[in-house]
């Protein structure tokens, strides 16, 4: 019997990529040259598609896979594809939530504490001689103790809190609805005032239409000369200009990023500021991590092919 035929939008590492061929015949769309020709080639024979968190899959594309049935997501983030088309085919789309959680809020701690306490500046003292030569590096603030809000309060968010409380920072944030779940954590109404109450702002939104650039230079304002934003969510969350005019003009404090607008080729304004830490959207980028959402997105394309119900749905 011959393979169902799928588009696969990224990359994967081989303990994916393997069992995905032996289970498919996968058209590698993310190493086309020509990708409208390639599509046009190779898109009516496709039913499901594989992409990554940061894919595209969108109108055009959709359109050009007549017989599509099922997007596979791995990733928890699907703004990359286009869900009112998907909803009027009636293509089904599935992520990878909670697998991911637990590592991104660690690494969301991690960039805090190395932009706040200049980790990475540190090392370079050390690595440069500059310490020999120089003396003691530059003395930083404390992160201990400071407010931190957070944005957006879903799996991602409450996992930043908890792991924060440990830090013994006040906690607040801001989300669609108040949360009765998380006790104690103050709830504000709009992002500018927890931004106005907040020493550090941590983005942990999913990204829609509606949250495009919620952290704009009011917020960014708000948040001060001595604040940090933390963002590991989509950088469509931020306006990046209004960043950049912040961390150049001092308005902002510092800011720590795994995410930007057209990534992996960022804004040439970010290289040379010192009050920034960068990160190449690795969230998510564990072995042990990165292994589980392959499996899951490799399941809900089985389990949909097999006539069963998406595990991880989006819709
Ligand atoms: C990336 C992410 O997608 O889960 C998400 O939404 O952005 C990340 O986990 C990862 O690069 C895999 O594509």
């Amino acid at each position: 019997m011959s393979k169902i035929e799928i588009l696969q939008v990224g990359p994967y590492p081989e303990w994916d990529q393997k069992p995905l061929e032996e289970e498919f015949t996968v058209h590698r769309y993310f190493e086309a040259d020509d990708k409208p020709a390639f599509l046009r080639r190779v898109g009516g024979a496709v039913r499901g598609v594989a992409c990554r968190g940061e894919s595209i899959v969108n109108r055009q594309m959709i359109e050009a896979m007549p017989k599509l049935e099922v997007i596979s997501v791995y990733g928890v983030g699907y703004d990359g594809v286009d869900l009112d088309v998907c909803r009027q085919r009636n293509i089904r789309v599935a992520n990878t939530p909670d697998v991911l959680t637990n590592d991104v809020a660690d690494l969301v701690v991690g960039m805090m504490l190395a932009l706040g306490r200049g980790i990475v500046p540190a090392d370079h003292w050390v690595r440069s001689g500059a310490w020999k030569d120089k003396g003691p590096c530059p003395l930083m603030h404390r992160v201990h103790g400071r407010r931190a809000g957070i944005l957006g309060l879903g799996r991602i968010g409450q996992a930043v809190g908890r792991r924060l409380a440990g830090f013994d920072m006040p906690i607040a944030y801001f989300s669609r609805a108040k949360k009765p779940e998380v006790g104690e954590w103050t709830y504000f109404d709009s992002p500018v005032e927890l931004a106005g109450w907040a020493d550090v702002l941590f983005v942990t939104l999913a990204a829609t239409p509606q949250t495009r650039h919620i952290v704009d230079q009011q917020v960014l304002e708000a948040l001060g000369p001595e604040g940090m934003l933390v963002n590991v969510s989509r950088a469509a969350n931020v306006d990046e200009e209004a960043l950049l005019d912040a961390l150049e003009n001092r308005s902002l404090g510092g800011a720590a990023l795994d995410v930007f607008e057209n990534e992996p080729a960022l804004n040439p304004r970010f290289a040379p500021l010192d009050n920034v830490l960068l990160q190449p959207h690795q969230g998510s980028g564990t072995v042990e991590t990165r292994k589980a959402m392959g499996k899951l997105m490799r399941d809900n394309l089985g389990a949909h092919f097999s006539g069963n119900p998406l595990l991880t749905p989006v819709i």
